[in-house]
């Protein structure tokens, strides 16, 4: 990518997409094109066909999807599954057919099977059983990495994918019934402590083990990677150390100054014991991420606390 190419940033609202666009702007990159969900539906063929042909985008970062933590994966896994196919499905080909230069697919840790040996290397894909709670959400994913590896084997279209752990950071989602661990955490310490509570509960039994990522650092892989990686084979994300859920509530109280005591509702689903992604590949190519978890924790606290009005 050069300063003018014209990069599309799809769904430059969420987590991920607005991460990218302030990295991006940050850079110095001066020609980024977005679209609102009410501007673009990225479900509709024809709508987006129309916006490539008329924009000749040069680069995709395609970060609009369906996402949320484990109960919203579990309760609307026909939403998971439709959306993100057509999304996925209408921004790849509709950018191969109006000849965009090269396309970043993002992916999850959620696609690899549920027991895979840890670290978790690109090459277990498609090795084993997926996570029940988040099959649907894995196989949209799946069908996406497959979908750009046939635009690649059949048409030489750059693609790349990546699969990153698990992301936080700021305009995260932080509805407690759909939203990740690390925002429903962040929140709950903080209402807990506010409201002079004595118990913040967390779901499930404590003991998984989960990879969290700055948002911000997988942004800064996506623009190495969409620079400095050409292949259509996967690529993991990640920081390389996981946490157990309950070594981070621990933190979380911590960081949020909240003084009662943490309890488990094991009515609640654990879902995958442990992902922690193999990031050989990606160090090799010369990659880090620098953000560490205390200070990626307390920065989005910070964050929350200046947004929460406007959030829920
Ligand atoms: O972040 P999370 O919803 O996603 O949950 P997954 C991680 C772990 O934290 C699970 C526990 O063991 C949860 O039971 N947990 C404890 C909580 N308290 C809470 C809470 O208040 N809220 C939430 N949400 N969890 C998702 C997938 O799985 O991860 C997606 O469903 C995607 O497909 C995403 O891959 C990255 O890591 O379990």
């Amino acid at each position: 990518m050069d300063r003018k190419s014209r990069i599309f940033v799809a769904g430059h609202r969420g987590l991920v997409g607005s991460a990218i666009l302030r990295k991006l702007k940050e850079y110095g990159y001066e020609n980024i094109i977005t679209r609102s969900r009410n501007e673009l539906d990225l479900t509709k063929f024809d709508d987006v066909e129309k916006f490539f042909q008329e924009e000749r985008i040069d680069y995709v970062f395609l970060a609009a999807a369906k996402v949320g933590g484990i109960l919203a994966n579990d309760t609307y896994p026909a939403d998971f599954l439709r959306e993100n196919i057509l999304i996925q499905n209408n921004v790849i080909h509709n950018a191969y057919t109006y000849g965009v230069k090269k396309l970043l697919f993002l992916g999850s840790s959620c696609i690899y099977p549920k027991y895979s040996k840890q670290p978790i290397k690109e090459d277990y894909l498609l090795t084993g059983k997926l996570e029940p709670t988040n099959e649907w959400y894995a196989i949209a994913k799946i069908a996406g990495i497959k979908m750009a590896q046939a635009y690649s084997k059949q048409y030489g279209f750059n693609v790349i994918s990546l699969m990153p752990a698990n992301l936080y950071g700021p305009n995260d989602n932080f509805d407690l019934k759909t939203s990740h661990v690390l925002p429903a955490l962040l929140r709950k310490f903080h209402e807990a402590k506010v409201n002079n509570m004595d118990t913040v509960t967390i779901w499930g039994t404590g003991t998984p083990r989960r990879e969290f990522l700055h948002v911000d650092d997988l942004a800064d892989a996506c623009i190495f990677l969409m620079n400095n990686y050409d292949s259509p084979e996967i690529i993991n994300v990640g920081t390389g150390k996981d946490i157990s859920i309950l070594k981070l509530a621990q933190k979380i109280k911590e960081i949020v100054g909240f003084k009662g005591r943490i309890v488990t509702d094991t009515s609640k689903p654990d879902g995958t014991p442990r992902k922690l992604l193999d990031i050989t590949k990606l160090n090799n190519l010369g990659w880090k991420s620098k953000i560490p978890l205390s200070r990626g924790i307390e920065e989005t606290y910070s964050w929350f606390l200046e947004n929460k009005d406007k959030l829920y």
